[in-house]
């Protein structure tokens, strides 16, 4: 290395420690530092002048052996010209760097707005459901919500109990529940048949107001054309001191309106019985939102949340009270996109998902019109 760096001026430096000498080291450093083209050939330099073994390290390694009334002034001399190599090195590191940066900035642009090459990323398809999904959540999100999750195999107290269905309630039998294998004690987890049991989680473990969806599979053993014994829900719950019914239809119709990207759209609530409800409400819509003005479609269940679950939820029912509705995600993804077979969704036919599929970078959102 000593070669490269200026050697013989180097040894003549160390000779002579004569000062003249220094000036032509230091500029003939410098001018190879100026000159480095890359990053590589700069911490060569470097090594080969201020590493261990360079030429800079050798020279202060010398002025031991000078006489004593030389060693101060060369020492500054020396300490000087390594404080300039070193912010010559700098400043060429910087150099270089921004230039590398600029050409990989050059090389590696990308159009992100070409059509995607052939090949899987071409071929791949969302299934309508997740894209239902998605679309959904975006509109409860935009709206405030938060989504909650739970577990798709629950305790019977969370599925039924504390939703106000006690043993021996008719409503356990609609439900045409899973059961898991009977434990010791006696008691039994469930493939939950609803998504409710989060929104009980939720109301155990956070302080209203509450405002949270909870998207999900959900287990019924039922079978034919229009059910599947695994199906999605999406459910809603609001809980505050002065949450009422008129903000129940409020936030169904924005909903609907929103999903079904319309101006507007005429939601019914027609009087029904849940447990978990009182009172309770199904939810119809303007069969308009598919193209069948005159006609009305039930989309699903509503309600305002039943003093008892509120109560089991350790929550005081004369402070807190709010309302909760659900509806199908396969349903509402079948009313959507006009899908005649809900069995359909869960056959894994390539042929049905690239005809009902959806593009990846179609991902919905508010701003984007949600389906276009
Ligand atoms: C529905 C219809 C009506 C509901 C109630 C609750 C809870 F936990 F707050 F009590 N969660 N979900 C509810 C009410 C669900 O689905 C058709």
């Amino acid at each position: 290395m000593a070669e490269t760096l200026g050697g013989e001026r180097l040894m003549d430096a160390v000779a002579t420690a004569s000062k003249a000498d220094l000036t032509k080291l230091e500029k003939q450093l410098l001018g190879e530092i100026e000159k480095a083209g890359n990053l590589a050939t700069l911490e060569d330099l470097r090594v080969g002048t201020l590493g261990k073994s360079g030429s800079v390290t050798a020279l202060l390694k010398t002025l031991g052996k000078l006489p004593a009334d030389e060693r101060r002034e060369t020492g500054q001399a020396i300490n000087a010209l390594k404080g300039r190599v070193s912010e010559a090195l700098e400043a060429r590191k910087d150099v270089l760097q921004d230039e590398a940066l600029a050409r990989r900035l050059e090389t590696e642009r990308a159009d992100i707005t070409l059509p995607v090459y052939p090949g899987p990323q071409a071929e791949g398809r969302i299934h309508p459901l997740s894209q239902v999904w998605d679309e959904i959540t975006a509109i409860f999100a935009d709206l405030g919500f938060a989504v909650a999750e739970g577990p798709d195999i629950e305790t019977d107290d969370y599925n039924f109990t504390k939703l106000n269905i006690p043993q021996e309630h008719p409503a356990r039998q609609e439900h045409d529940t899973f059961y898991m294998k009977e434990k010791a004690d006696g008691s039994r987890l469930v493939l939950r048949t609803h998504t409710s049991p989060v929104q009980i989680r939720t109301m155990l473990s956070q302080k209203p107001p509450i405002r949270i969806v909870a998207p999900g599979r959900v287990y019924r053993s039922d079978s034919d054309q229009t059910h599947t014994p695994m199906f999605h829900q999406i459910e809603a719950l609001v809980i505050d001191e002065d949450t009422h019914m008129g903000h129940l239809k409020w936030l169904i119709s924005e909903f609907c309106k929103a999903f079904f990207e319309l101006d507007e759209l005429r939601v019914r609530l027609r009087i029904s019985h849940f447990p978990f409800t009182e009172p309770s409400m199904e939810v119809d819509i303007g069969a308009e939102a598919i193209g069948k003005p005159g006609e009305w479609l039930e989309i699903g269940g509503s309600g305002m949340v039943h003093p008892n679950v509120i109560r089991a939820c350790n929550l005081d029912p004369d402070r807190y009270q709010g309302f909760a509705f659900g509806f199908g995600i396969d349903r509402m993804a079948m009313l959507k996109y006009g899908i005649p077979d809900l069995r359909a969704f869960f056959g894994a036919d390539l042929r049905w998902l690239k005809h009902y599929g959806f593009l990846p970078f179609d991902v919905p959102t508010l701003a984007g019109g949600l389906s276009s």
